[in-house]
């Protein structure tokens, strides 16, 4: 009796270690702020969105290197810099947000302009693609959705569609984790406005290699989407890149590292004739930006 007792509270004390350790554990993992030093060179500035493009190394435990735009906390910070500044700063990382703080210039350095810098200022990439403008129609493109089902942007036709690009791993809350948040947003308030029933969301993934429909079904469960109103599509990589490079994503994926993918955003909304509205560019845009432009779209259906 006396034994079995024993077993009870030894059994209790070590569930309630389990348990205590799991709290501790999320709680950790809860915690909203992560800082992770950086270490980079200026290639240019924006300085009316308080952003610099810092080429920057590898940020341990976050991201291969890359080249991308960051915002500054200070603008301060950022007034004293200028493209080829070598600097030393810290990326905080929040749960909706990601910005560069404390940045000191430690240097200064030619600017090299390897090919992926070329396709970032978009010129190369206007002469060698033609960029949907609004007016024209889509390409058909060739995809497999979350099911693994062959799918062409022409099984959309009748719907108005939003369509967005993203890769599951992208690093940057204010990137692609931000087009999900913003499409999950755009989601339920579709579902609460009559007139937006034939509204499709679209999501493309141009990481296929990684993105496969098992792993785009995970990914919309975790965004809480609705399969019937919201198509997740991957495929071919260069049947992907020929489509979004359309709409002006570029993708620069680098042969050592698959899991380093630099890329810029691309959103666009397309009329239920295939006909592109508008298309948006980065991560400024907002959820009502884009509820405000369908209205008149989607009630021409
Ligand atoms: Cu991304």
């Amino acid at each position: 009796m006396s034994g079995s007792r024993a077993v009870v509270v030894a059994l209790t004390v070590v569930l309630a270690i389990a348990v205590g350790t799991l709290f501790f554990m999320r709680s950790a993992v809860r915690s909203d702020e992560h800082t992770y030093p950086i270490h980079g060179q200026v290639q240019s500035i924006t300085a009316d969105r308080q952003e610099a493009t810092v080429k920057h190394g590898e940020i341990k435990g976050l991201m291969p290197a890359m080249t991308m735009p960051y915002r500054f906390k200070a603008k301060s910070e950022l007034d004293s810099l200028k493209p080829g500044d070598v600097i030393d700063g810290t990326l905080v990382i929040v749960s909706n947000d990601a910005f560069l703080s404390g940045v000191k210039k430690t240097g200064e350095a030619p600017l090299e302009k390897p090919p992926a810098e070329t396709l970032v200022t978009g010129s190369r990439l206007d002469k060698a693609i033609a960029l949907l403008q609004p007016g024209d129609t889509i390409p058909d493109g060739a995809f497999v959705n979350q099911t693994g089902r062959k799918q062409t942007m022409k099984d959309f036709r009748g719907s108005t569609v939003v369509l967005t690009f993203i890769y599951t791993r992208c690093p940057l809350p204010t990137f692609c984790p931000m087009m999900d948040r913003h499409f999950a947003t755009i989601q339920e308030r579709l579902k609460a406005d009559a007139s937006l029933k034939h509204v499709h969301l679209v999501t493309v993934s141009f990481d296929p290699v990684r993105d496969t429909p098992a792993v785009l079904r995970t990914h919309a469960k975790e965004l809480d989407a609705d399969l019937r109103r919201w198509t997740f599509l991957t495929g071919d990589v260069k049947a992907i890149d020929d489509f979004a490079g359309r709409f002006g994503v570029y993708v620069v994926r680098n042969p050592n590292d698959e899991r380093d993918i630099t890329h810029n955003l691309r959103t666009a909304i397309i009329g239920p004739d295939g006909v592109v509205k508008k298309i948006y560019t980065g991560n400024e845009w907002t959820p009502d930006d884009i509820l405000a432009d369908l209205k008149p779209v989607a009630n021409a259906d």
